[in-house]
């Protein structure tokens, strides 16, 4: 410092005589604020070019002749993340929304505010989930999510949307679950699908997976009318050709209410049996323009055959065809039964579904 005083001294003296420009303090070794020299900065992985089947750790090596103070990684334009201490590396957390050419860009700043940057091309093809299994969200043993008072409005599952209602003591919509009471009846076992697995004796979602989704159609209370409002899905990516279809069963509680009635519904088949009794879901396709592809009609439970032995109430998990349905993006399920009242139908409100497919 002293030698600079000196050096400004000598300067300004010449001033006087000769004019001389005053040393730059940016030229002075000893201060951060005179590094002109830029960092490096290099992209080790990964390569340029290469495909990117799932999320990925983005890693840069960064160096500077003083210090590096932050490297920051960008997807094009948008900042990933920005990262102050090596080893400087950033998760890119790829979806299948991801999928197509990407530039990767990082950028180094050194404590000087000198920067330098690189950046690669990469081609993001993540494997698109065209099932929804629900398994895709872990769940505590014999639980659910959503529910009354959960505030809840939505959940995706593979590449599909599954809407969901809530308020402090009702819901409606689409939950997911794992619970597995295919014996306790009534409202306060709502959450459990009824199955008879007879490959394997498990009750719990399709083939032995754990997790599945309930969905409970209310009842339009505030119209007056308690007519069904329609519960909906949606794709959540505009590629898909439609629906495949999609696994149903009953859950606990409308099986067990059909079956042997209770304090609100029938005895499906009434007290002789000879009732024609029915359960019924209607699927209604809607494309992106919101026009009508086509309507479903599925039993859950059908007592209408002469022969009552061919009555039946669904106890498997069952597979429903939706492809005729074409094109459509947007499922509204709505359900209707024989048994009705002042206050609409009076079999429980519910059906369970899992693995539902979308047509790639
Ligand atoms: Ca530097
Ligand atoms: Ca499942
Ligand atoms: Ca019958």
């Amino acid at each position: 410092m002293k030698q600079k005083v000196f050096k400004n001294l000598i300067c300004l003296f010449f001033l006087f005589i000769l004019g001389c420009s005053v040393p730059n303090p940016k030229d002075s070794p000893e201060n951060d604020d005179t590094d002109t020299t830029k960092p490096t900065i290099s992209i080790s992985s990964p390569a340029d070019g290469a495909i990117l089947t799932n999320a990925i750790i983005i890693q840069v090596a960064a160096s500077d002749n003083v210090s590096v103070a932050k490297v920051e990684f960008y997807n094009g334009s948008t900042l990933i993340s920005t990262e102050t201490e090596a080893p400087y590396s950033s998760l890119w957390n790829l979806t299948a929304a991801d999928n197509g050419s990407h530039t990767l860009k990082a950028v180094a700043t050194d404590t000087a505010n000198n920067t330098s940057e690189t950046s690669i091309n990469v081609t993001v093809a993540v494997a698109i989930p065209y099932i929804s299994t629900f398994d895709d969200h872990p769940l505590s043993p014999d639980s659910y999510w959503g529910g009354a008072g959960s505030d809840e409005t939505a959940f995706t599952s593979g590449v599909v949307t599954y809407y969901h209602t809530s308020d402090a003591f009702s819901w409606s919509g689409f939950l997911y679950s794992n619970m597995t009471d295919t014996t306790t009846a009534g409202f306060t076992n709502q959450y459990s699908a009824y199955t008879i697995d007879a490959s394997n004796g498990n009750p719990g979602g399709y083939n032995g997976s754990a997790n599945y989704s309930i969905s409970y159609v209310a009842l339009d209370w505030l119209g007056g009318t308690y007519d069904p409002i329609p519960n909906t899905i949606m794709v959540t990516r505009g590629d898909s050709s439609g629906f495949a279809g999609f696994y149903i069963t009953n859950t606990t509680y409308a099986y067990l209410s059909m079956l042997n009635g209770d304090g609100f519904a029938k005895k499906f088949g009434g007290t002789d049996g000879n009732d024609e009794d029915w359960f019924l879901l209607t699927i209604k396709g809607l494309d992106a323009d919101g026009d009508a592809t086509g309507t479903i009609e599925f039993y859950l439970a059908d007592f209408r055959f002469s022969d009552n032995s061919n009555d039946y109430i669904i106890d498997e998990w069952t597979w429903v065809d939706l492809t005729s349905l074409g094109n459509a993006v947007l499922l509204e399920f709505s359900l209707t039964s024989s048994d009705t009242g002042t206050y609409g139908m009076n079999t429980p409100g519910y059906f369970a579904i899992d693995h539902l497919t979308v047509t790639e």
